[in-house]
């Protein structure tokens, strides 16, 4: 295949009830567009039909790509995703499509231009999340307000599963990703970043979806020791260039 202008990576874990509705939607959508593209959903760990549901699609749909990652964790799929995508923009999403996937479109050109990685937000002026609870939101800002105190100054959401790299970006930055679980988004940043990469927000609607793997007090504590373990990595070089 000639190399398609947009990848979308899907990282599914247990994910065999809302997998098959999300590669309709995204199929539907993307068929009618006039560029080419390829999806990849990448399962690592999962103990369902994931993989199966996936694989099964993919007979009808030669640009679907299942794959299989042994190391587990969000954050070593989407890099095993980004790593073997093949276009010049790649797109991380979500398999509950809380972002609707027509807001895609948003993310590069000719809608967004001039940028390495534009990054989805939940709270850049114009977005709007629908369906909330309280407790989800506060804590969300909770961690984002640690994260621009302790890493990333200026982002009001690094946390949103839908973002973008350029080709360019990709190689530079997630050959470089050490962190395995839900913290990889700001550790990305941080490499984006210290690369001095143009990087975007992008306001979008965002749906609640109450089906989440999140654990709110193990993850978030998991998130503060990372944030640290990322300080030590850049203080060790770990992130310099042609370490
Ligand atoms: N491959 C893979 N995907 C994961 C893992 N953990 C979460 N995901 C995916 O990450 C996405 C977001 O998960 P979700 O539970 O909806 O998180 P939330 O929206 O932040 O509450 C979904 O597509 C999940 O299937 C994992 O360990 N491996
Ligand atoms: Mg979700």
């Amino acid at each position: 295949m000639s190399t398609p202008l947009l990848s979308l990576i899907i990282p599914a874990y247990n994910e065999e009830n809302r997998l098959p509705r999300a590669l309709e939607q995204v199929f539907a959508f993307l068929e009618k567009q006039p560029y080419s593209f390829e999806v990849l959903v990448v399962e690592n760990g999962s103990t369902d039909r994931t993989l199966e549901i996936a694989t099964q699609f993919a007979l009808n749909k030669p640009n679907l790509v299942p794959i299989h990652e042994e190391a587990k964790g969000k954050g070593n799929a989407v890099k095993r995703g980004f790593l073997s995508a093949q276009g010049e923009y790649r797109f991380i999403c979500d398999t509950d499509l809380s972002m609707p996937i027509e807001e895609v479109l948003k993310f590069f050109p000719p809608q967004l231009n001039d940028f390495d990685v534009a990054i989805g937000s939940r709270e850049a002026l114009g977005a709007v999340r629908y369906d909330e609870p309280p407790y989800r939101h506060w804590g969300g800002r909770l961690i984002n307000f640690l994260i621009r105190v302790l890493i990333l100054p200026g982002f009001q959401d690094t946390q949103c599963g839908f973002k973008c790299f350029h080709a360019e970006a990709t190689k530079e930055i997630f050959e470089q990703q050490t962190l395995t679980g839900w913290s990889f988004d700001i550790e990305l940043l941080y490499l984006a970043r210290k690369r001095k990469l143009r990087i975007k927000e992008v306001p979008i609607n965002w749906y609640f979806d109450a089906d989440s793997k999140v654990s709110a007090v193990r993850d978030a504590i998991k998130m503060v020791s990372d944030i640290f373990r990322i300080h030590l990595n850049s203080l060790r070089g770990r992130y310099d260039l042609n370490p």
